[in-house]
């Protein structure tokens, strides 16, 4: 998708507030930090429409965004972030079940893993609580301009075998540096819109 218009609808906290619009909707879901913000920018050709935050676990609030009055991005506050408060965080672990769990507009998740890294024990149960609700995920390992060329088969291999992946789903390496795995992005979330 080549996209021209992109504008944030809402910010919200609370289910009355997610758009009524009935377009699809595509999800970010992923450790706080590890380049959701950043993917959603890159796809979109914005520099910062999706607040990139040095500050990890700053956005607690389900940001919707409009894309070519096509879908909206999802972008979901991020998980495993420490310094908050146990209380914050089974607020949000019921935000988000909600959303994942009864929301009809969603389509798809994209769960956004750092490639150079094994996934952590959070992003592992991201990716077994979609699969187990039957929501269609995408995997999107990011970042891949921080490690050589010649390495990514072998993260790649780490990443899929921590996570037990699914090999019917769609797999894309990424870098909002170098934009790599824009186009192949945008096809896998195109068979679900
Ligand atoms: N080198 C590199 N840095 C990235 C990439 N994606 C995100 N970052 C950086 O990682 C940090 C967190 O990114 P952000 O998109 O805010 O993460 P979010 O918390 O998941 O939304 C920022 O400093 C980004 O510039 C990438 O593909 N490559
Ligand atoms: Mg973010």
């Amino acid at each position: 998708m080549n996209v021209h218009s992109a504008e944030i609808v809402i910010s919200a906290v609370s289910p009355a507030q997610y758009p009524e619009s009935p377009l699809p909707e595509i999800a970010l879901a992923g450790r706080s930090n590890v380049g959701k913000s950043s993917f959603i920018n890159t796809l979109i050709n914005r520099k910062n429409l999706a607040r990139t935050s040095s500050k990890p676990g700053k956005t607690q609030t389900l940001n919707f965004y409009l894309i070519e009055n096509a879908l909206h991005f999802v972008d979901v506050p991020g998980y495993g972030y420490a310094k908050v408060s146990k209380t914050e965080r089974a607020k949000w672990g019921t935000m988000i079940e909600t959303y994942l769990t009864q929301r009809e507009q969603l389509k798809a998740v994209i769960s956004v893993v750092d490639l150079r890294h094994k996934p952590t024990e959070d992003d592992i149960q991201m990716y077994q609580y979609l699969k187990y609700y039957d929501i269609p995920v995408i995997v999107v390992a990011t970042k891949a301009d921080k490690i050589p060329r010649g390495k990514w088969n072998k993260h790649e291999s780490i990443v899929k075998k921590a996570l037990e992946f699914d090999s019917a789903d769609q797999f894309v390496l990424f870098s909002s540096e170098t934009k790599m795995g824009k186009e192949e992005a945008w096809a896998a979330i195109e068979k679900f819109i």
